[in-house]
């Protein structure tokens, strides 16, 4: 047995207890590249979901209700300096009635997601109020947990959706790395979209944080990413392989394959095994989903009813019109695996516990 395979166990079964371990024993298993270490790792990481989640999976609806944005990131094809791509604004009975097929289909939560668009974003405060009346119908019509996916929120927006018992908000800083934040996303401030998630977390809500991999980031960035969620006390924790955009600066950056993305699921599952971390649909579609369940993800997201004119992120229509974002696909893969869908009530149960230790004053709508 190697030397490397004897700190591999250890460092292993160190985190399998819960015991602490070190920045570089993170930065370590992220590295690994030996197929049998690797395997290690996932099994450990199905492990630790089992203990926490048993074989239960959670389901998310995503609902891109406007790709108009007013920024310019680098990796994302909604940037608004990529005039090539045809944008549109949902209407709320659209919202609605895209909400309802996948509450009906049995999504155990909506992600409701944007761009930064101006026509919410430029009026100031005032632009949000047909936005906040929107999930409230929403709420009223589906009485399922809700996310909002929008950008940096002021914090007086954030709080009235904290008063309307919105569950998650999701902001993903896609790297802890200052000077990598700062050409992934010019022009936004670091501070402030750290500083959004907090108030979020103050107010009671639960947290989503995300980060990409393929972006030139060391394995130092992803053990400090790994690190500061862990610390910070995030509920979901999400990693996405980027996928390079065309009419973007980062469109001829080397695709990388999902193994990275995979490695850091587990290893994020075994510094922090009772929090929900995604498998994205949107990265390799149905294809991928086996391998990021087989890491340790414990939420099937991107999940997107076709024939609605509904777009992915990472990609624009990745599987959609075919009809292989949606939960009827997505189950014979999770009993290949082992796995299966959680029932509603076990979702909204899971939330509400997770609220009730993070955020004492909160209470979930129809809980
Ligand atoms: N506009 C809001 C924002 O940026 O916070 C909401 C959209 S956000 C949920 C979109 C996320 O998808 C980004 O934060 C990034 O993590 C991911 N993403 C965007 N473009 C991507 C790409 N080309 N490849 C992989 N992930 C991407
Ligand atoms: C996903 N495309 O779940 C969605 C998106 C936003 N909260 C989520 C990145 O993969
Ligand atoms: Fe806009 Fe979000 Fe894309 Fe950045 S990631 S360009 S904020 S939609």
């Amino acid at each position: 047995m190697s030397q490397a395979f004897h700190d591999l166990t250890g460092i292993v079964n160190r985190l399998e207890k819960n015991h602490p371990v070190k920045k570089e024993e993170i930065e370590y298993l992220l590295g690994l590249s030996d197929p049998r270490e690797m395997d290690l790792l996932f099994r450990a990481a199905r492990r630790a979901r089992s203990g926490y989640f048993g074989p239960k999976i959670f389901l998310y609806g995503f609902l891109y209700f406007s790709t108009y944005c007013r920024n310019d990131c680098a990796f994302c094809q909604y940037r608004k300096s990529n005039q090539a791509l045809p944008r549109y604004r949902k209407t709320e009975s659209e919202i609605i009635n895209a909400a309802k097929e996948m509450a009906g289909a049995g999504v155990h939560l909506v992600d409701l997601t944007m761009g930064e668009d101006p026509g919410v974003y430029s009026p100031g405060e005032s632009g949000f109020g047909p936005l906040v009346r929107m999930i409230q119908s929403l709420e009223n019509e589906i009485r399922l947990p809700l996310m909002i996916s929008p950008g940096v929120l002021p914090d007086t927006v954030l709080e009235e959706l904290a008063r309307e018992r919105i569950t998650w908000y999701a902001c993903y800083q896609e790297t802890h790395n200052f000077s990598l934040y700062k050409t992934l996303r010019p022009g936004q401030e670091f501070e402030k979209r750290l500083a959004a998630k907090q108030k979020a977390k103050d107010l009671g809500m639960l947290i989503e944080e995300g980060i990409l991999t393929g972006v030139g980031e060391s394995l130092e960035d992803l053990a400090d990413s790994i690190v500061w969620m862990k610390e910070f006390g995030v509920d979901q924790a999400r990693v996405m392989t980027f996928v390079p955009q065309a009419n973007t600066p980062m469109a001829h950056t080397v695709a990388q394959d999902h193994v990275k993305e995979c490695i850091i699921i587990a290893v994020m599952r075994l510094v922090m095994p009772e929090i929900l971390i995604p498998a994205s649909l949107d990265v390799d579609g149905l294809s991928g989903l086996q391998a990021r369940l087989d890491a340790g993800a414990n939420v099937v997201t991107s999940i997107v009813p076709p024939q609605k004119g509904l777009a992915g992120v990472a990609h624009h229509s990745l599987d959609i019109e075919d009809s292989r974002r949606t939960v009827d696909q997505l189950l014979p893969v999770l009993k290949t695996c082992g796995l299966e869908p959680a029932l509603p009530e076990e979702y909204r149960a899971w939330t509400a516990a997770r609220m009730d230790r993070t955020g004492p004053s909160f209470q979930q709508k129809g809980a």
